[in-house]
């Protein structure tokens, strides 16, 4: 099958590196093809960014769409714009929170959420109560390193989100950790040698689910909810959306 992994922000190492991580663990008949968006911000950080960074995405769904991508996986944290792209396409879209979510809840009682910046703490917030989740994560926490400096990470910065994961379990009752950033998908088997629970990417978790819907000969429903955008005029900038 053939896995579309899109990062929606404009960091191509970052997109290298989670293409890198998604084929370490895609079965040998799986291709994962990545891409970047053309324009928008450098790292999804904030309600701005998503907008901004979502409607980029949203483009590289329908480029994913005609070289015949049998799945597409939003990969940022903020699962930005994913209604619309499962509005857009016939192949499962899967975005990397609600599939780290969804792995999480099945090995341990309560997980937390690691993140970047204590800003995103709402979005991610936000995106447990809707999939159905808060009950069973035990806190989102921060470390604040932006998402850019995962790319290098400097070994205080790494201390740092092991030691939020380290609190996470001793001090919330967390019994797993959910990655709160793309970025972090190259940490984890750093992570998981140094940490006595479950960690849990969702870059790797995505990769795992869409197999197993295409397996399954699941696609998205266009009855309902996700039916094809609807026709109408798009002006400007947007006018390649023309039905
Ligand atoms: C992210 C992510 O996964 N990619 C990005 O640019 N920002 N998430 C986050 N919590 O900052």
């Amino acid at each position: 099958m053939r896995i579309q992994i899109i990062n929606p922000n404009t960091s191509v190492g970052m997109t290298e590196a989670m293409a890198a991580s998604a084929r370490l663990i895609a079965l040998p008949n799986s291709e994962i093809i990545a891409s970047t968006p053309e324009h928008g911000p450098r790292s999804i950080e904030c309600a701005f960014d998503e907008v901004v960074a979502g409607a980029a995405m949203l483009d590289q769904i329908q480029k994913g769409k005609e070289m015949g991508a049998d799945a597409h996986i939003v990969a940022c944290f903020g699962d930005p714009a994913l209604d619309a792209a499962r509005e857009l396409a016939d192949a499962p879209v899967i975005g990397i929170a609600e599939a780290a979510f969804k792995l999480a809840s099945m090995v341990g009682h309560k997980f937390a959420v690691v993140t970047t910046l204590s800003r995103t703490v709402p979005a991610s917030e936000h995106l447990l109560h809707k999939y159905g989740y808060k009950h069973l994560c035990s806190g989102v926490r921060a470390t604040d390193i932006p998402v850019l400096a995962l790319e290098h990470i400097e070994p205080s910065a790494y201390n740092l989100l092991r030691d939020e994961c380290l609190a996470a379990i001793n001090e919330d009752g967390a019994e797993a950790i959910v990655l709160g950033c793309a970025g972090m998908s190259a940490l984890v088997e750093r992570l998981r040698a140094e940490l006595p629970v479950p960690i849990i990417d969702g870059v790797a978790a995505a990769v795992k689910l869409a197999e197993s819907l295409h397996q399954l000969s699941l696609k998205t429903a266009k009855t309902g909810q996700y039916g094809a955008p609807v026709n109408k005029p798009f002006i400007g900038r947007y006018e390649h959306w023309n039905r």
